[in-house]
Formats: C-alpha cells, structure tokens, sequence
C-alpha cells in the first residue's frame, strides 16, 4: 500500500512528523459491532481513553474512496450511521475506492492501513478468527492472514467464543502472529477473562512490550504482527452463564437464518446485545476501553525509546 494514497487527519499528521505516539483504531467495530446510537459516544469515548495516556487516536476508514487516517467527529458519526456503510477487508480496499464507498475498515484493513501510514500500535476489541465449522464452511477471518504479514501491535480481549477458540490459536501459530497475554498466560476469551487456552509468553508492562517492538525491527526477518491479548479482570466479565446460554442460542439461530459470510459476525454479535439486555454491550465497551489504554501506553512507551 502506498502511503500516498492515504488521507491524514491534521492532527495525527502533525504527530506523525514529530514522532509523537499514535494508536490506529478500527472503524468496523463501530459501524458493524455496536448497536446505534451508543456506537457514536463509545467511538468518541475509545478516542479520549488513548488521548488520557498521551497518544494520539488515529481512527480509519473510507470516506467517499478515500482511505482517511485520523477520521474526525463527523466523519466518525457518519460512518456511525449512515446506512449502507460497507464493511471492508482489505481484499474490499480496491473496488470500494473505485466505487467512491464509505467504509468502516476491519481488523486487517486497519492493521494494513495502520502499517502503510508507519503506525505502529493499533487497539481494538476482538480480533476475527476461524468460525466454528470452518471445516466445512472454510470460513476464517482474512484478519488471520493480513496479520501474518503486517508489522503492527494489535492490543484486543482475544477473540469471541462465537469462534473456534483453540483453531483460532493454531492458525496464529501456523502463519506466525506472535500472540503475548498481557500480564497472563491464558488467553482471554473477550467477554470471559479466561477462554481455557494457554499461551507461551505473558508480557508485564508497556515497556516490555515497547522493547518486545524494539527486538523485532531488530530482528528484521519477521514481518508478522504482534497480538497482545488482554484480558478484563474477572470481577468484570460476563456472567458466564448467561454468556453460554447467549452463545448456545445465537449459533442455533445463526443455522436456521442461514447467514453466511461477513455478515456471521455482525449477525452474532448483535444477537448477545439484545439477549442481554445490554449486559454484554456495556462489557463490550470496558474491553475497547481498557484495550485503548493499555494501546496508548504501549505507544507512549515505544515513542518514548526512540
Ligand atoms: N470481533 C469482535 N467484534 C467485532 C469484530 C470482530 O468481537 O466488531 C469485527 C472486526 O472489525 C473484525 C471483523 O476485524 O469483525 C472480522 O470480520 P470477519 O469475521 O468477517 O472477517
Ligand atoms: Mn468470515
């Protein structure tokens, strides 16, 4: 991706120049992953968590073709919503610009986005991973792949049970996405602190993690990214029960809709907000939150070596 064809925020283009600390966010979290209208204050709320620890948010997506790095409140609001607004991988990033689109950028997109703009730390609330019967539906998130060879930090919960947890972990080892737990070695499960999984490696501080940046452009070989997951604490998570009957009863209604393709997650995830009444919605919103944060530090910490 040629960073000529980037749109900057004036802002996040200043702080680029000086080699202040930035952090990518995600736009499809918000057009496709939060229910309307509380999906405008959580993007303004995700954008001040990162401004608290001194970075600077740099929110991604299309506006009209243009690929935008450091969207603005109202461009933001737009994508919020307006209808219609497309959901777009990076294999999406070609046609919609030809066609002019407004976009909200997934995992992948702004992971590419993020690293065509030399941004090096990028926060968001779970990643995409392999579905549930991917055996037979083939269906893996192009997140997976994208990672595998973008240089970036991702801070993310994990990934939702909605997916093939254990599956999910096996192909970020195959295609070479470090995964570190932040301050564990059990790899959270979004809404659940724990999904069961364990990891190899636990970091225990932004500035690890800045030095963990540090040793990989040293290394140069490697160009995958790097997931920290970080889990909530357990006195935050969903009610687990409530959380398996939600889970249970979604994939069932997922079977009898027949929904397929991207519209799996978006699909999912809107059932466990109106199943629990919001419950999830509100947990939701910590994880981007905290994720954001600890983003921002991780940020502050790598600009603050360099
Ligand atoms: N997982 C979540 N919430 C989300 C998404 C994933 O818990 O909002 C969004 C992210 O933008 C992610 C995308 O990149 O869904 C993955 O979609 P798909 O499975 O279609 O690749
Ligand atoms: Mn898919």
């Amino acid at each position: 991706m040629k960073n000529s064809s980037l749109r900057y925020g004036a802002e996040v283009a200043d702080a680029l120049r000086a080699g202040r600390p930035v952090v990518a966010l995600e736009s499809t979290i918000i057009s496709h992953g939060l229910p309307h209208p509380d999906n405008i204050r959580v993007a303004r709320e995700i954008e001040d968590a990162v401004r608290a620890t001194g970075a600077v948010p740099a929110t991604i997506g299309m506006i009209g073709g243009e690929l935008i790095v450091g969207l603005d409140d109202a461009q933001v609001s737009h994508l919020a919503s307006a209808e219609g607004v497309a959901k777009l991988s990076v294999r999406d990033l070609a046609v919609a610009a030809a066609r002019r689109a407004d976009g909200a950028t997934t995992v992948a997109a702004t992971s590419a986005v993020a690293a065509a703009a030399g941004i090096g730390v990028f926060a968001t609330g779970g990643l995409g991973g392999v579905h549930r019967e991917a055996n037979v539906t083939f269906d893996e998130s192009a997140d997976l792949t994208t990672l595998a060879r973008t240089p970036i930090v991702v801070v993310c919960a994990g990934v939702k049970s909605i997916l093939d947890v254990p599956a999910t972990l096996e192909r970020m080892e195959t295609l070479g996405v470090t995964v570190v737990g932040y301050r564990t070695r059990r790899f959270p499960g979004f809404f659940i602190t724990d999904s069961g999984y364990e990891l190899d490696w636990a970091v225990d501080s932004p500035e690890q993690i800045a030095e963990m940046i540090a040793a990989q452009a040293a290394l140069g070989a490697t160009a995958g990214a790097t997931v920290v997951a970080n889990p909530l604490p357990v006195d935050e998570q969903l009610d687990t029960a409530l959380h398996d009957r939600t889970l249970a009863d979604g994939l069932a209604l997922l079977e009898q809709n027949k929904v397929t393709g991207k519209a799996v997650t978006p699909f999912l995830l809107s059932y466990f907000h109106s199943a629990t009444e919001g419950a999830s919605l509100a947990t939701n919103v910590r994880i981007i939150l905290r994720n954001a944060t600890l983003a921002g530090q991780i940020a502050v910490a790598s600009a603050a070596r360099a």
